[in-house]
């Protein structure tokens, strides 16, 4: 009897350390490093995103490849660059032929499931199940869409509904088998809407100005003709709810609650303020810096309350223990610097997005790494921690290794390529390279100019050094490289472009 009773420990302990891990991949919206205190963020308070971060590791130079949102999560699915994958640009039908990785993963034994936003235009395969918001979604009583196409109204703020249906898939799991789960953030997208408990939670702040939100441009044409400032581009009446319409769309799905609690806040008090104040000029701008922080701000509160929420469950449940959790934005966001809201640009603030992930036991607590990996290794870095091979024709490589040693020497170089355009935010296309010091870029189009930026130096990418001749040894190395990414990773379109340049 004895004997058989240290069987079956020695058997349990064996299979549940031979259990595969569960993994959570937490998929937010614009959510910017700059908005995040674990990236060393001043004005932002992010505890349940820190929580993460501080139980495992951060990726400081963790870019994106296109920066924008369905070509990001296009980017995730495959494992591919977005002219492999063929999304480009957002708003269009993402091609559900080919293959993603939660498909590897089912066939691995996974069950898989997608939460909330995807912005894909159409459903993948590879999901046991789907609830997720149609296209961009609604911040309040938003529509879910599930896996049989049914669109269903739900009541309530948009987070909170995510992370409800997160938990609800997971206590009617199958129990014997590993999960992989996104859960899909709407927060922080414009036109940032927080939960009604967070309104004016940022108030007593008065957030500085960072110092080149006045920037001339000077040297960076394609930098000057974008529509994206928060002078010319914010709209006082949608972004920062000035006088808004309570009639919109949007407002037309708020309860009559909300609706008070919105009108009580922008209308009451922003609105009256503003119109006290009789702002022109600088004042003007600034004010509507300080309003769309705190409205940003505050959208970021409601969305890490929710990431606690899910994380105190986890722990709750057991399940933390063998459950890898990972915080990830689709790109980052400009909060202010060049003057600018949105992204798009390979500018360091929306070129990189946050990455921060905890392994309990595998990955050790207080983990840094600065080597330069991007959301095109994602998908083999998610099979690597499932033990799974790559897919046939991804073209990211797994970083895990970085995450067990972030001493270990890497390429750390990543290749850029953003298309969309003129709109929304009339920012030219480009491709380019980044590497740990600098970043070389390629504007195309309605432009045609080279950029070149010494990161370390100038981290806030002010001066284009490409005309300085100091800079050619440099310049024609990092050509060189970019043109072996071109060929490496088959973006002919782009090939072709610098190939007629040079010659
Ligand atoms: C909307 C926004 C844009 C934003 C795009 C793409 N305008 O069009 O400001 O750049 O989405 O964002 S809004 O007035 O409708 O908010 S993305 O995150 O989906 O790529
Ligand atoms: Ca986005």
């Amino acid at each position: 009897m004895k004997n058989l009773l240290t069987l079956f420990l020695v058997f349990s302990t064996f299979a549940a350390f031979s259990q595969k891990p569960n993994i959570i991949f937490i998929f937010s919206d614009d959510h910017t490093t700059q908005a995040i205190s674990a990236y060393g963020s001043k004005i932002a308070k992010t505890p349940n995103i820190d929580r993460i971060a501080n139980s495992g590791a951060i990726l400081y130079n963790n870019v994106v490849t296109n920066s924008i949102c369905g070509p990001s999560r296009a980017t995730l699915l495959t494992g591919k660059f977005s002219h492999m994958n063929g999304y480009k640009v957002n708003e269009k039908v993402f091609n559900i032929d080919q293959a993603v990785f939660p498909e590897a993963l089912q066939k691995n034994g996974y069950q898989t499931a997608w939460v909330g936003k995807m912005h894909l235009g159409a459903l993948p395969h590879g999901f046991d199940f789907l609830n997720v918001l149609p296209g961009q979604g609604f911040y309040y009583n938003p529509d879910f869409i599930n896996k049989n196409n049914e669109k269903i109204q739900y009541e309530g703020y948009v987070s909170n509904l995510i992370t409800k249906f997160s938990k609800e898939w997971l206590e009617q799991r199958d129990q014997s088998k590993p999960f992989f789960m996104v859960v899909g953030h709407k927060a922080t997208h414009r036109e940032w809407f927080p939960d009604i408990q967070d309104l004016g939670s940022y108030d007593d702040v008065n957030f500085p100005v960072p110092d080149n939100f006045y920037d001339n441009y000077e040297g960076r044409p394609a930098a000057r003709d974008q529509d994206m400032t928060v002078d010319k581009t914010m709209v006082l009446g949608s972004d920062l709810k000035v006088n808004a319409n309570f009639n919109n769309p949007t407002f037309k799905r708020f309860t009559p609650a909300q609706k008070a609690a919105f009108y009580e806040y922008y209308q009451n008090k922003v609105t009256k303020e503003f119109e006290e104040k009789h702002l022109t000029g600088k004042a003007l701008v600034e004010w509507k810096y300080q309003r769309y922080m705190r409205d940003y701000l505050s959208t970021a509160r409601s969305l890490d309350r929710n990431i606690g929420e899910l994380l105190d469950y986890l722990d709750k449940t057991g399940l933390s223990k063998n459950t890898v959790v990972i915080y990830a934005s689709d790109q980052g966001f400009y909060l202010g610097e060049h003057g600018w809201f949105d992204k798009r640009f390979i500018y360091e603030e929306s070129l990189k997005t946050p990455f921060v992930i905890k392994y309990p036991g595998k990955i050790k607590p207080g983990t840094k790494v600065q080597q330069v990996v991007s959301n095109v290794d994602w998908a083999p870095t998610v099979l690597d921690i499932a033990g799974v091979k790559p897919t046939e024709g991804m073209q990211g490589k797994s970083f895990y290794p970085l995450l067990e040693n972030p001493k270990k020497s890497w390429d750390n170089k990543s290749y850029y390529h953003y298309y969309e355009y003129p709109q929304p935010h009339r920012v030219a296309p480009h491709f380019g390279l980044r590497t740990d010091q600098y970043t070389l870029a390629k504007f195309y189009g309605p432009q045609d100019s080279w950029e070149l930026y010494d990161i370390k130096k100038d981290p806030k990418n002010m001066k284009n050094l490409y005309g300085d001749k100091a800079y050619a040894g440099v310049i024609k190395k990092l050509k060189s490289e970019l043109k072996a990414k071109m060929i490496e990773y088959k973006d002919t379109e782009a090939l072709e472009l610098f190939n007629k340049e040079q010659k």
